[in-house]
């Protein structure tokens, strides 16, 4: 056995490898991709404190090659396999959504890197989404769509050999990571020819437009992949001349001074020929390009404020699909009162943030005196995870005729955890980990002792 290679090394040989794939299989997404790059290059350019900022916090050096993608998988052997996969390269299961609250049949999770100096490596994260085959009303309709499911192989066996290899070892060499990638790469690949014939196709279509995408396909093609924008309100103005039909709305917070979670737009899906197995050629949408544009991550407090001021707007304007400009004024109007400033949102605990050491403190005593005399510096903790409703809308401008049949809304993480084969950590403790970690680092190297260091960090703690 050779030297292993860091997870974070072949996350990146893997991103790089899907990307280009995608480009290839997808064509707008790489105009796209130009678009952004293009766009970020002169936001750099024009704000150079921004670009301070992320360069402190570490998030420079990522941006270029920073995406997310999403697939859906129908079974639960299928999500726990891509666990076993995804922890190859570094990337543990993070949250739980539940999407059928939106009329959507799946509860999914973010499977990411955890570690802050894995994230700056590459943050590559996958949005990973179950068939929920108990939300399917149609008795012989859910038990085809599961015999169809069983008979499916997504994963190639050199794939499951690899993977195998990887836990006994505890990682994988260059010549495994490569082998790795290439095998992995199968089971995200675009298949033309369905495993149903037409009509099949059309009554799970029927039942739910993800249900057909999900159940008559080879394989949980990569549905989307997302690079990271730093103005996403001029990359939606200027899809159109770029040829790519944007969605109505930005998914998120409004725009502010300091940004906060996600906002998120993308361009439709494209419909793509198809081959039904009795021959008849059609169409398929699935596959679409999405942009979005990173804040800071927001406490528990932050996020209730967040959820209430979004539930409010969408009270005041429920179709804001038809109705862009008035969800806009709304939105900007309702979160007029959620703090814009990087001094209230600490000082206030709404948000997490990142300790670096400045010059040697005079006298050291509070938090807020060390930041006062510039011997503390923060930058927000970038928010690296997703957001529920926001990913509910994207889910719905992609599917067929945008129709969505009424769903039970039912939570049920015990069960996507079982079937995951453990428990998704928790997105909160996480940043909490971050925030902490930097705070002690910052104090000990500006000589604090003990016993006041960690009362200042029970201090930020509790904030
Ligand atoms: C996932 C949609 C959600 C996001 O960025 O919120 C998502 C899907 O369409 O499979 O990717
Ligand atoms: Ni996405």
């Amino acid at each position: 056995m050779n030297t292993l290679l860091p997870p974070h090394r072949i996350r990146d040989l893997f991103a790089r490898a899907l990307s280009g794939m995608y480009r290839q299989e997808v064509p707008k997404y790489g105009q796209l991709v130009k678009l952004v790059q293009r766009i970020n290059a002169e936001t750099l350019e024009a704000r150079p404190q921004l670009r301070a900022q992320l360069e402190l916090g570490g998030d420079l050096g990522r941006l270029s090659e920073e995406r997310h993608g999403a697939i859906r998988v129908g079974l639960p052997s299928e999500l726990s396999t891509l666990r076993r996969l995804f922890a190859v390269m570094g990337m543990q299961p993070v949250g739980y959504y539940d999407l059928s609250t939106a009329g959507i049949p799946v509860h999914s999770t973010a499977f990411r890197p955890l570690d802050p100096d894995e994230l700056s490596a590459n943050p590559f994260r996958i949005f990973t989404s179950l068939l929920r085959l108990d939300l399917i009303d149609d008795e012989a309709l859910r038990e085809q769509a599961r015999s169809l499911l069983r008979q499916r192989r997504i994963f190639t066996p050199g794939l499951l050999t690899l993977i195998e290899i990887a836990e006994r070892q505890g990682g994988l060499d260059a010549d495994q990571s490569e082998a790795f990638v290439h095998e992995a790469l199968e089971t995200f690949r675009w298949h033309r020819e369905a495993t149903v014939d037409h009509d099949t196709y059309q009554r799970f279509l029927h039942s739910h437009p993800l249900v057909a995408d999900i159940v008559c396909f080879k394989g949980p093609h990569i549905n989307h992949l997302t690079p990271r924008s730093l103005d996403i309100d001029r990359v939606q103005r200027e899809m159109p001349d770029a040829g790519l039909d944007p969605k109505a709305i930005i998914e998120g917070p409004p725009l502010r001074d300091h940004p906060i979670l996600l906002r998120q737009t993308s361009f439709k899906a494209l419909r793509e020929a198809v081959r039904f197995s009795n021959g008849v050629e059609g169409a398929h949408r699935a596959r679409f390009g999405e942009v979005e544009q990173r804040g800071m991550a927001l406490t528990a407090k932050g996020r209730r404020l967040y959820d209430r001021l979004l539930d409010q707007v969408r009270q005041q304007v429920p179709d804001a699909v038809e109705r862009p400009d008035a969800y806009r004024d709304s939105l900007q109007q309702a979160f007029s009162v959620f703090p814009d400033d990087i001094d209230t949102l600490r000082r206030d605990g709404l948000a997490w943030f990142r300790y670096h050491p400045g010059k040697a403190p005079a006298q050291a005593s509070s938090l807020d005196g060390l930041i006062a005399e510039g011997a503390l510096r923060v930058t927000p903790i970038t928010y690296e995870d997703f957001l529920p409703v926001s990913a509910a809308g994207i889910f719905q401008s992609n599917l067929e005729d945008g129709k969505t049949p009424d769903f039970q809304a039912s939570s049920n993480q015990q069960a996507f955890e079982r079937d995951l084969g453990c428990p998704v950590e928790d997105e909160f403790a996480a940043y909490a980990a971050i925030q902490r970690a930097s705070l002690e680092d910052s104090l000990r190297q500006l000589g604090i002792d003990n016993g006041l260091r960690q009362r200042l960090i029970d201090a930020a703690g509790s904030a």
